[in-house]
Order: C-alpha cells, then sequence, then structure tokens
C-alpha cells in the first residue's frame, strides 16, 4: 500500500508523543539559515511546553563524533543523510526531523527511533518543505501555529522557491498559516534583493544572473532609475524597492526583461520574467526598514551570525530578542558585509578569476571556507554568465582537503542543468562528497585534487552547456 500524507500526519503524532514525555532534550540542528529557524522552532516549542532543552548547531562532519547523553535527542535539518548505528544502539530515543534524501527506508517509529521526511511520503524535500518546515509540522500538533513564520523564513533561506519563484506544496500551506495568523505578507514583487534596507539605484546594480550595463555600475543604475522617470529620493531618504509604487515598479520590470531578452540567446527569452519578478514575504510584525522584516534579507542576516560561527545570536532574534541580540546581529552583518568585499576585491586585483571551455574558477585560499561560496556568487556577475563559477579554499588549517563552490545563473538550471548532481559525480569521482541546489552547490575534495576535479568537470558539461 502506497503511504500518504496522512501516514506523516501519524508520524507526526507519535513524535508529538515523544517529545511531550520528554523530560530532558538535546536537539542538533544544522548550522545555516534553514537548520538555525528549524533549531528555533523547536526550541519555542519545548520553551512553551516548559520542557528542558538544550540545543547545538553543527556541521555535518561532526555527527560521527556525538554522544547520546540525553533521554531524547532531536536531529533538524539533517540526519536523515547520515550514519547514526552509534546512536541507533543507545537507550536515548531519537527524532528525526529532515527533508534532504533519506539513507534508511521509512521506519514506523518503534524502539524509540522515529525519522520523519518528507521524501518517504513522494514529497520532494527539495521545493515543497524545508527543515524548519518540518519542526513547524511538529509545533503545529501543540497548535503552535504563530511560529509559521519561522517556517517561511527557513523556506527561502532553502531557496526552496528559486525554481517556481514561489512557495509551493507544503510551504504553501505554512504560508498559509503565517498569512491567516497576520504574521506574514506575500505578494508578487520584483525579484531585486534588498528590498528593506538597499537604496533602490544600490540593489538594482546588484541585480545579477545575466550581465547588464547596471551590474555593479551604481552611476548606470541611478541613470536606468533616471530614464524611467522614478525618483532615487523621497525628500532626503533614499528610496528603497519597498518604496515604490505598483505603477513604478512595472516601468522596471519591463524595462529589465527588454534589457536582458537583448542579452541571451533566444532559448533563454522564455525564461527572464521569472528571474525579474516572483513572491516576496514579509514579517509584517517587524519594523518596516528594518532587515529582518523581508524574508530573503532576514535569511542573510541568519547566515552572516552562523558564517562567522555566531549562530546563538541569530537564535536568540528568531525567538524574539529585539535588544542586544539584534544589535549584535547586525553588527555581524556589517562586519560580513566588509569581509565580502575585502576578499572580492583580493579576488580581483590579481585577475584570479580563470577560464575553462565550458567553466570558470578562482583559487580562494584567502577566504574562509564558510563564505567561498557567497563570494562564488558575488564574482559571478563580473565573469561569464553562461558558464558556472567555481571557487576553491582549503576546508581549514588542521585539513589539507579542498571546500569547493559553485554558484551559476538562474538561467542555466531553468533550461535544466542540476549542478547539484554533477557536483556530486565529480567529486565522487576524486573520492570526495557533494551535492546541493540546481544554482548554488558544493563539494569537499582530497587536497591536490583540484585539477582532476576542474578537468573532469569541464569535461562533462561538453554539449550540456
Ligand atoms: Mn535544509
Amino acid at each position: 500500500m502506497a503511504v500518504t500524507l496522512k501516514d506523516m500526519d501519524k508520524s507526526l503524532a507519535k513524535a508529538n508523543e515523544m517529545v511531550k514525555n520528554a523530560e530532558d532534550v538535546k536537539i542538533y540542528s544544522h548550522i545555516d539559515c534553514d537548520g538555525i529557524s528549524a533549531g528555533a522552532i523547536l526550541s519555542s516549542t519545548l520553551d512553551r511546553l516548559e520542557i528542558d532543552h538544550e540545543i547545538e548547531f553543527i556541521t555535518l562532519d561532526r555527527i560521527p563524533e556525538l554522544k547520546k547523553e540525553n533521554e531524547l535527542t532531536i536531529f533538524s535539518d539533517l540526519g536523515s543523510g547520515q550514519n547514526l548505528e552509534n546512536f541507533q544502539s543507545s537507550q536515548s530515543k531519537i527524532l528525526i526531523l529532515d527533508h534532504h534524501p533519506p539513507l534508511r527506508n521509512i521506519s514506523g517509529g518503534n524502539n524509540g527511533f522515529l525519522e520523519i521526511n518528507p521524501n518517504y511520503y513522494g514529497i520532494d524535500g527539495s521545493h515543497q518543505v524545508s527543515g524548519g518546515g518540518m519542526c513547524y509540522l511538529l509545533a503545529k500538533t501543540f497548535g503552535f501555529h504563530n511560529l509559521s513564520w519561522i517556517g517561511v523564513l527557513s523556506a527561502v533561506g532553502d531557496m526552496q522557491n528559486s525554481s517556481s519563484g514561489k512557495l509551493v506544496g507544503i510551504n504553501e500551506g505554512i504560508l498559509n498559516d503565517g498569512v491567516r495568523k497576520g504574521l506574514v505578507g506575500s505578494f508578487n514583487d520584483l525579484a531585486i534583493y534588498g528590498r528593506q534596507t538597499r537604496p533602490i539605484f544600490v540593489a538594482l546594480s546588484y541585480f545579477g544572473d545575466v550581465k547588464l550595463p547596471i551590474t555593479n555600475n551604481r552611476n548606470e543604475a541611478m541613470q536606468f532609475l533616471k530614464n524611467l522617470d522614478i525618483p532615487i529620493k523621497n525628500g532626503r531618504k533614499q528610496r528603497t524597492l519597498y518604496d515604490l509604487s505598483q505603477e513604478e515598479k512595472g516601468r522596471i520590470f519591463t524595462e529589465l526583461v527588454r534589457m536582458m531578452s537583448r542579452e541571451v540567446p533566444p532559448r533563454y527569452v522564455k525564461y527572464i520574467p521569472r528571474l525579474v519578478a516572483g513572491d516576496a514575504y514579509e514579517f509584517l510584525e517587524e519594523k518596516e526598514y528594518s532587515p529582518l522584516r523581508d524574508a530573503s534579507e532576514f535569511s542573510t542576516a541568519i547566515n552572516a551570525c552562523s558564517r562567522h560561527k555566531h549562530p546563538e545570536i541569530a537564535l536568540k532574534v528568531l525567538k524574539g530578542d529585539r535588544g542586544m541580540a539584534l544589535d549584535d546581529m547586525e553588527m555581524l552583518s556589517k562586519e560580513h558585509r566588509q569581509y565580502l568585499a575585502q576578499k572580492m576585491n583580493w579576488v580581483q586585483e590579481e585577475d584570479r578569476i580563470k577560464s575553462m571551455k565550458n567553466l570558470q574558477y578562482f583559487q580562494g585560499n584567502e577566504i574562509k571556507s564558510e563564505v567561498i561560496g557567497t563570494i562564488a556568487g558575488m564574482i559571478l556577475s563580473y565573469g561569464d554568465w553562461r558558464k558556472p563559477m567555481i571557487g576553491f579554499t582549503q576546508i581549514n588549517d588542521e585539513n589539507d582537503g579542498l571546500k569547493v563552490s559553485l554558484r551559476c545563473s538562474r538561467l542555466l538550471a531553468f533550461d535544466g542543468i542540476h549542478f547539484g548532481h554533477i557536483i556530486s559525480k565529480v567529486a565522487a569521482k576524486v573520492g570526495g562528497s557533494g551535492g546541493g541546489h540546481s544554482v548554488a552547490c558544493g563539494a569537499y575534495i582530497p587536497g591536490g585534487k583540484q585539477e582532476q576535479f576542474l578537468k573532469l568537470f569541464d569535461e562533462t558539461l561538453n554539449g550540456v552547456l
């Protein structure tokens, strides 16, 4: 008999029992935007149930060394793809709430081991529900619908809306809970990053995917707005995307679509509107012009915390601290931006971007492994959008292995390429491992394997790009 969504509800009901009856809980969650949001939902849920708990945000490679010390251990946004045999043999009960492709078969939740993963129920875990979304489904069994906004944030942070431009499947249900609670606003808007906090001409200058005259050029972006008769100031205040009227946004939309259509081969033209507009999500209880008001900007702020190893700050903000934790988060965001700008200069000043037939890459050994992907994405707008951009850096000082990160224009993904699958295969061939999204993915490979990796990757793309 086929398993259905109803079966997932049954598993969630079992999870509810497990949690309700626990007195001492440990949560391990992934240290990224989705994982930290997932942890915040679980921690808020346990707070409300008055259950003692600890929470720790980890990278996947830490899992083998974890010790079971608590009555109930919850793994969120990780666990499904990892071997947990050491853990399973223990007395401690285990609950996994993950959305990544599972290694194990569906479990009945007996012997104190329960793994809930949408993939068991025919639900795609990369577009329809995030790790935070799975945790919200559990919170919902306790009636905590007002945590739904964090479920929306985790989906956006996990780029679950990237291919269709909106939240679909279970994500859409979570969004609707947030809208009904008056916590989330959802509307179609220009897909330009920095809705609340960036002056519109600055936001436009970062508009990527296809290189335009306005890309990385604020003067051109100002001229672009002037030509469209759109003022950049409101009195003395710089206007943000949030300040523009629907009619002004319409003019920008039409002009961007026209400009981009001129730059791309005909087969890509049909995808252009999807690059320029999409659904945006706004957290209605946050202050206007705050980075927390817009879901994309909030997820960047969380990433700034996690990439600089301060997930606890993001956790506090997610759990409601709008005082000191928010100040700390803003400080980290600022440091993060400065760090990125400095490393961008470093890559560019020496012409470190190299080109091969089907790809471009840079050796980023000065760059922290946590941000090599972010830099690859930023560098892409200075390179050739038709090819993926791959960055390499050392994993850390003790390990001579390499972290590899790839970013590409969404146009390539719309056209059917999934770099997450490709990088996973190529990394395996050189003795590494990798995976991820179609447009943003990464791998770990042994030291000294960079040349071989690049050669294989380039060959794999023959006839594909
Ligand atoms: Mn996730």
